[in-house]
């Protein structure tokens, strides 16, 4: 696959690469890992990201490549721009946001390079997919590795590295597999500060933020003798903190720490009044079976789903799912 894709990368010459809207470390650090190696090898590269560059990810941009997209402003002509146009970390040409709009207006040749689980992409000329892969920094990592043979820019080492901590979940989750260790201990080797990137990752909360988890936790709800935990939190929790949607990243990782829950669960609403749902199972449970029930949908461990219905009755109905499914996933694992 990465054979297939460097073919692509070598008949272009100016690369627009973009990621998932509200972009994450590995979107962000594959795209800048990308540009600094398209850039050392005499190829134009772009990268512009919609709505906005996340705070804690402006250290990796050292350069200052990251465009944000301004539809009416410095986009007006970004169709025209590029001959290839390359979306990372996603696999489904919607999942770009505002830009999509442009992407459907462009000339340019489309190809995804995403690690998802997803079925054959639709929308592209191109697709370079493996599910195998922890990330799409892995991808990157395994396509330039090879071709720089001793010291890499330390913008694209320290790029990489954050893309493999994000999507690891710090190196807890299952898929931190040998070879992802393997990598990261390449990039510390070429002197990647492990310390300094969890703490400009991670330890960037706001007070507002601490007080909505407080908020939050105090409302904490168990079912099924602690195998389902989960907190809720309205617009009026938002309003009463100071806080914004954005603070509750990361939140439903807390109910998760309960020894014995199978499932975690963060409900929320959003700015337009939807319900949310935030799914996280330990091992056994597949949340991604319940999401999809609500017309949501992401991984068996990871899941999430949106409607338009009060809060209150979507909670109860997404509560008899989890439990129903909690039941089914622990029949199978004891037949
Ligand atoms: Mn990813």
């Amino acid at each position: 696959m990465l054979d297939r894709f460097n073919t692509f990368l070598d008949r272009h010459a100016r690369v627009l690469l973009t990621t998932h809207e509200n972009p994450d470390g590995d979107g962000v650090g594959a795209s800048i890992a990308l540009a600094a190696h398209l850039k050392s090898s005499g190829k134009e590269a772009r990268i512009v990201v919609t709505p906005s560059l996340p705070e804690n990810l402006r250290f990796l941009d050292s350069e200052g490549w990251i465009e944000t997209f301004e539809p009416d402003g410095a986009h007006v002509d970004l169709a025209a721009w590029p001959d290839a146009w390359l979306l990372i970390d996603a696999s489904e040409p919607h999942r770009m946001g505002a830009l999509f709009q442009v992407y459907e207006a462009t000339k340019a040749d489309r190809a995804c390079l995403d690690h998802h689980m997803k079925d054959t992409p639709k929308g592209f000329d191109s697709e370079f997919t493996d599910p195998t892969a922890s990330a799409s920094t892995e991808l990157v990592y395994d396509l330039v590795r090879p071709r720089i043979g001793g010291d890499l820019p330390a913008v694209m080492a320290q790029a990489l590295y954050a893309g493999l901590v994000s999507d690891t979940g710090n190196f807890r989750h299952s898929n931190s597999t040998p070879k992802i260790h393997h990598a990261a201990a390449d990039l510390i080797a070429q002197g990647v500060h492990p310390a300094r990137t969890y703490n400009a990752l991670y330890q960037t909360a706001t007070p507002a933020k601490l007080r909505l988890f407080g908020r939050a936790m105090g409302g904490l709800q168990l079912r099924d003798g602690g195998r389902f935990a989960y907190i809720s939190v309205t617009r009026a929790d938002l309003a009463a903190c100071g806080a914004t949607q954005e603070d509750l990243d990361e939140l439903v990782e807390e109910p998760r720490k309960l020894k014995g829950v199978e499932v975690a669960g963060l409900f929320s609403e959003t700015v337009d009044g939807r319900a949310k749902v935030s799914l996280r199972s330990r091992e056994r449970v597949d949340v991604n079976a319940v999401c999809r029930q609500f017309g949501g949908g992401g991984h068996r461990l990871a899941s999430g789903a949106k409607v338009a219905q009060p809060l209150e009755g979507f909670i109860s109905q997404v509560e008899a799912a989890v439990l129903v499914q909690i039941g089914l996933d622990f029949v199978q694992v004891f037949k």
